[in-house]
């Protein structure tokens, strides 16, 4: 009897099951529990004898099934941790591959550039005031960039910077010459058609030292290498220009990318595009922060045109308009 109960249990492949067993035994009504009540049935002379196999079977079917319940529990904790586990090296989707935005890209090549040139790169606010974005860079209160036309104006007076000059502006009344940087971000003007967009990002450059060293042949210099740099093996031309903060000023343009200067749509037929606008600082500017015998030069430019020209991006409007298609053919 007590081997096939010991088997049973041996046996049992669920806590259910083995539930069930320790019912039948132990239980209530259980086939061991009921013979304890036969006891006073057995002549006084066995009834010790008997107390003492009935209390043996008890402890060994007892035993047996805690056993067996440690046991079946750890398969069944087994079981879960085994259906629960992640493998960490695989997965379902083909992981897909991300790419920089043209206009980071460019960026980051403009940047790198001047870099490895020494020059700082320098961050400055969105949010500018009249005397940062215009008049500290010779820009009289009459002069048209201040129109309501080109200017994201505030109610108090304040305004979206219109250029990162700004920058050049703080850098300027918070650190001496020598300076040598770069501003790049973001510039904001009230200009919505197929070339301009109301947000489009500047790399703007200054240098400045002190005496009257730095001219228009350093300038030159430093804008062709640049040039070729970005662009590889074009031809440079510098056209005489007009901007309030430099005099002399100029804009580069370089032979055309498409057409070997045959003419073509890009270029206006003319075999030439222009890239940059730069000059000598004008002295009113320096006078506005308070430097005295200083020289420089400075220059700006347009970084979705740079990106347009280097990648072959036909439409300015691609540029911002989040199409994973753009971004895929830039991998
Ligand atoms: C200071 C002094 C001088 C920055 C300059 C340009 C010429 C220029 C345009 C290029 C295309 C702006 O993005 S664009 O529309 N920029 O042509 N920018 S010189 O001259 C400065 C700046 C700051 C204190």
């Amino acid at each position: 009897m007590i081997n096939s109960w010991l088997d049973d249990i041996k046996k049992c492949r669920s806590l259910q099951k083995l539930d069930d067993i320790r019912v039948a035994l132990l239980g209530k009504n259980g086939e061991l529990t009921n013979m304890f009540a036969t006891m006073k049935t057995v002549p006084n002379e066995e009834k010790k004898q008997f107390a003492m196999k009935l209390n043996e079977h008890k402890s060994s079917v007892t035993k047996a099934l805690e056993n067996k319940k440690s046991q079946l529990l750890a398969i069944q904790t087994k079981k879960k941790l085994k259906a629960s586990a992640i493998d960490v090296s695989r997965y379902t989707q083909p992981a897909t591959q991300g790419a920089m935005h043209p206009i980071t890209k460019t960026m980051n090549r403009i940047i790198d550039y001047f870099t490895a040139l020494n020059y700082e790169v320098i961050d400055g606010p969105l949010v500018e005031d009249d005397f940062h974005n215009f008049a500290a860079l010779n820009l009289p209160v009459y002069h048209p960039a201040r129109d309501m036309q080109d200017t994201f104006y505030f109610n108090d007076g304040k305004l979206l910077r219109t250029h990162t000059s700004p920058v050049q502006i703080r850098t300027m009344l918070s650190q001496k010459p020598p300076i040598r940087m770069i501003a790049p971000g973001k510039v904001f003007r009230r200009d919505f058609d197929i070339t301009h967009t109301p947000m489009f990002n500047q790399v703007e450059g200054l240098v400045v030292q002190h005496g009257q060293d730095i001219s228009f042949a350093n300038l030159k210099h430093t804008m062709q290498e640049f040039v070729k740099a970005m662009f590889g093996d074009v031809k440079v031309r510098f056209r005489p220009s007009f901007f309030p903060f430099t005099e002399p000023s100029a804009e580069v343009d370089i032979s055309c990318l498409f057409c070997q200067q045959k003419g073509c749509q890009v270029c206006s037929q003319t075999g030439w595009l222009e890239v940059l606008g730069c000059g000598v600082v004008d002295q009113n500017v320096f006078k506005e922060v308070g430097l005295e015998n200083c020289s420089g030069f400075a220059f700006g430019l347009g970084v979705e045109r740079f990106a347009m020209l280097l990648h072959q991006i036909p439409d300015l409007r691609s540029l911002f308009q989040t199409d994973v298609r753009l971004l895929r053919q830039f991998r």
